[in-house]
């Protein structure tokens, strides 16, 4: 049942996008996935005289979200049929190289940034209604009389940001640790629309599991505790029917609900609640959705079998962790209701209720032991997940965050995971709790390497933005059957100038 209390206290707390305008640096050309655009020899665009199968890329310099327009004129007689035109935007040079015929995967092909458009009067301004995330817009011309030739005197982008430029805390990194915690920010900037956005490209929704990680990046960046505190009564105020919290939201026509659940996002909303407390000693909000973050608990709770163990299900998406498809999601989904279970303890000790502390702390300790029996295999070391006793790096990451064992099998079993043969994490969202993980056994200057090498490699192909995806082994790999539909500003992405600042900061 929608709380319409709840709903108009986070509506009045959002506010308007703020507007800049971006303009292009250069024109680019685009020939190889291996190699950064080379900036074009060719002259500017304005001196252009463009007939049918010319094309232009524009480079914008960086990654921006907002609205494209453009000035078109003519050379020659005046123009007696309309010029139709073909427009990509791309976050990243490669999408210009991909085609959407080629594209076949699972994941709505509209995403992809590409428009068809008739001009039917030039010279005009032409305004694109849509809103894109980009720094390349590739403009070609599709069909146009042979009488003139189109030329585009100006192009420019009304960029759009929930973030406050004049907000952001400064920050006292390195050189190279500055530029990685730049590109995060960017990142955090970019997915910061009305609310936090999972991606600016795509799914521009509000997302339980990125919401949380972008709220960490946000409470030592621009401290915008409005937009986080508004995120969190939207869930509350927008459960599913049965109480759960949905894995994302959307808002418009209005807000609304998402008929997708995952377990594990579920239960963050409980950490989420925690970490905006702690960012902000705001009682009043943890007093009032302290119900929605309990009752995510007991709900997962009864997805426990009778050893305390979460049931596995082969239902794609019950769990998340990360967009690895061969995942086996149990023993991390365990790991996760052990670390919100910690949370909610902390939460009820905060509020002085001894009932759900008493009950969370029961709960906790029975899970942490089906954990340790059931799931933890001595001869391996490890902990092993599903019917097929899986080994992978999301399922010791989450028992270690979790508390499943001290901070010395933790640090043992990180040290032998790399040569373990584990299946591998494919995204910046589990590398985040990787870092943590690192971190909470205090491996401190190798969670700091992690940063470096893995943010770093994607500094070092080129990006503006941190992506969805990436894994080294595989850069051009995606889980939703073409990497055209990747994203490649991903609020997930952001944690780096989580980490950064508030970890290695001298
Ligand atoms: C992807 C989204 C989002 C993520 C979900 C689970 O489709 O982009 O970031 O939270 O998956």
């Amino acid at each position: 049942m929608k709380n319409l209390d709840f709903l108009n206290k986070a509506l009045s707390l959002l506010k308007p996008v703020h507007e800049e305008v971006a303009k292009p640096v250069s024109t680019v050309q685009v020939e190889s996935v291996d190699e950064k655009p080379a900036v074009s020899p060719a002259p500017e665009f304005s001196s252009m005289e463009l007939t049918v199968g010319d094309k232009v890329t524009i480079d914008f310099g960086n990654h921006f979200v907002g609205y494209f327009g453009m000035k078109l004129s003519f050379t020659g007689s005046h123009p007696d049929a309309p010029v139709l035109l073909r427009l990509r935007f791309a976050e990243n040079a490669t999408e210009l190289l991909e085609k959407q015929e080629d594209y076949h995967g699972w994941v709505c092909s509209s995403w992809i940034q590409e428009e068809q458009i008739h001009v039917d009067i030039v010279p005009s301004f032409v305004d694109l209604p849509r809103r894109y995330a980009l720094r390349y817009a590739e403009i070609e011309v599709l069909a146009i009389s042979s009488k003139f030739k189109l030329v585009i005197e100006d192009v420019r982008l009304r960029a759009v940001s929930g973030a406050d430029n004049s907000k952001l805390l400064p920050s006292a990194l390195n050189e190279e640790c500055s530029r990685i915690d730049e590109i995060a920010v960017r990142t955090l900037h970019n997915c910061k629309q009305v609310v936090f956005e999972d991606g600016p490209k795509r799914d521009r929704r509000l997302w339980l599991g990125d919401l949380r990680l972008q709220a960490l990046a946000d409470y030592y960046t621009y401290r915008d505790y409005d937009m986080v505190k508004a995120c969190l009564y939207l869930f509350a105020a927008l459960p599913m029917p049965d109480g759960r919290v949905g894995a994302c939201l959307f808002l418009e026509p209005e807000p609304e609900v998402d008929d997708t659940f995952i377990l594990d996002y579920s239960l963050l909303y409980v950490n989420a609640l925690l970490d905006y407390f702690k960012a902000t000693d705001d009682m009043e909000t943890l007093k009032e959705l302290k119900d929605t973050a309990f009752l995510q608990i007991d709900l997962a709770a009864k997805q426990l079998d009778k050893s305390y163990i979460i049931k596995d299900s082969d239902k794609m998406g019950w769990a998340f962790l990360d967009w690895n498809l061969a995942l086996n999601r149990q023993a991390g989904a365990q790991g996760v209701l052990l670390y919100s279970l910690k949370a909610a303890f902390e939460i009820a000790v905060l509020l002085n209720d001894l009932d759900k502390k008493r009950v969370y702390d029961q709960l906790y300790y029975s899970c942490l032991n089906a954990a340790n029996e059931i799931l933890w295999n001595e001869k391996e070391g490890f902990y092993l997940s599903g019917a097929d006793r899986q080994l992978s790096w999301a399922s010791q990451i989450w028992m270690i965050l979790g508390g499943a064992c001290d901070r010395n099998r933790a640090r043992d079993i990180l040290k032998r995971l790399p040569d373990s043969g584990a299946l591998s994490m494919v995204t910046p969202y589990i590398h985040h709790y990787y870092v943590e993980a690192l971190i909470e056994c205090g491996e401190r200057s190798k969670a700091l390497n992690v940063i470096r090498e893995y943010w770093g490699g994607m500094v070092k192909m080129g990006a503006d933005t941190f992506w969805e995806l990436y894994n080294p082994q595989n850069p051009y790999e995606s889980p939703y059957g073409g990497t055209i539909v990747n994203s490649y500003c991903h609020a997930w992405s952001c944690a780096p100038a989580y980490f950064l600042r508030r970890y290695f900061t001298p």
